[in-house]
């Protein structure tokens, strides 16, 4: 097993804000490490010049890519040019800079979509490049997909042990609620919540319900990433999801549980379905002996908690 010892270590966490840079930053609290962040104030990403000189002053031995331009099926399909333009100028300037300034270990992040649209399921990490993206997302998965092949190619050419990780559908503290913008579960909570407050029963979903969804909870993935971080060391990405999914009117009538919302789930098949099915194989990471630990209703009741507490505000930028 390859191993990196984080003790010591100066670990750059990019897009710390986000849900899944935030709970990466939660989880490297119980290393023996030195957490390095840098917010949207006082470095702009997309921003060459300005990553090159961070990385001059700062001298992280580490870093974790976590920062993106993401959103749900809605937001990647109105937005293509941002999908593609921010995610690519962000990769770029953090893996050239981590380069440059000698950055010895990077984690980058991506996500489901970079598979064909109709892979086979579950799908493995060979499943890349071999068939036709889904067209409501490809901008953000040519993206992702020009990431690995960044860390790739740095490895290749230039001797650097950079990885990438990429992770399922995502959800838990920190997510966007935004409902244009954001993923189904979070949208739902919210919509589940807005109308028991109103009085209101069943739930609006869009799409036909019928799609299949993998739902990891974002601090099995930031411990999943810490592991792989001490661990793994190949040209490969690795795959990071639950291991089993459920179809959209299933997370539905769940989030109604959680949320004490009574009624019907009404579907709307004007609103798209993306792809019908993205289940993840994870086997390669079992076998280097990871597995999740949070099951997908205590989660959701989890996301829950977070979302009354904070009222789904705090937002930055985050991967998935
Ligand atoms: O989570 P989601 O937006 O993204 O949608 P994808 C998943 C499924 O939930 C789709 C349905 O079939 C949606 O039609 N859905 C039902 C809803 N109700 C809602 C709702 O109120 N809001 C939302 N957002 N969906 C994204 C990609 O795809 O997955 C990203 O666009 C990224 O690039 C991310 O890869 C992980 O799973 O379809």
């Amino acid at each position: 097993m390859h191993g990196y010892d984080l003790a010591g270590k100066k670990v750059y966490v990019a897009g710390h804000r986000g849900m899944v840079g935030s709970a990466i930053v939660r989880r490297l609290a119980q290393e023996d490490c030195q957490v390095l962040t840098a917010g949207r104030d006082t470095l702009d990403l997309l921003n060459q010049a300005a990553v090159r000189a961070w990385f001059t002053t700062e001298r992280p031995d580490a870093v974790i890519l976590a920062a993106a331009k993401v959103g749900g099926i809605l937001a990647n399909d109105t937005y293509p040019a941002d999908f593609l333009y921010d995610n690519l100028m962000i990769e770029a300037n953090v893996i050239e800079a981590a380069h440059r300034t000698d950055v010895g270990r990077l984690m980058f992040l991506g996500s489901s979509c970079i598979y064909p649209k109709l892979a086979p399921q579950p799908i493995t990490e060979d499943a890349l490049l071999t068939g036709s993206l889904e067209p409501t997302n490809e901008w953000y998965a040519v993206a992702k997909i020009a990431g690995i092949k960044l860390a790739q190619a740095y490895r290749r050419q230039h001797g650097r042990d950079y990885i990438s990780v990429m992770p399922t559908n995502l959800y838990g503290p920190g997510d966007n609620f935004d409902l244009q913008g954001s993923h189904v579960l979070p949208a739902l909570i919210r919509k589940a919540h807005e109308a028991k407050k109103r009085g209101d029963t069943g739930l609006d979903i869009w799409g036909t319900g019928t799609p299949r969804r993998e739902f990891l909870h974002v601090d099995d993935l930031a411990d999943a990433c810490v592991f792989l971080l001490k661990t793994y060391s190949g040209d490969a990405h690795v795959n990071v999801g639950f291991g089993n999914d459920v179809t959209i009117l299933e997370v539905a009538r769940m989030v109604m549980e959680v949320v004490g919302l009574v009624g019907e789930v009404r579907t709307d098949p004007t609103k798209p379905d993306g792809t019908p099915r993205k289940l993840m194989d994870t086997s390669k990471l079992r076998a280097m002996g990871w597995s999740p630990r949070i099951g997908l209703r205590h989660g959701i009741a989890d996301a829950y908690r977070w979302f009354l507490e904070t009222g789904g505000m705090a937002r930055g930028m985050a991967a998935g």
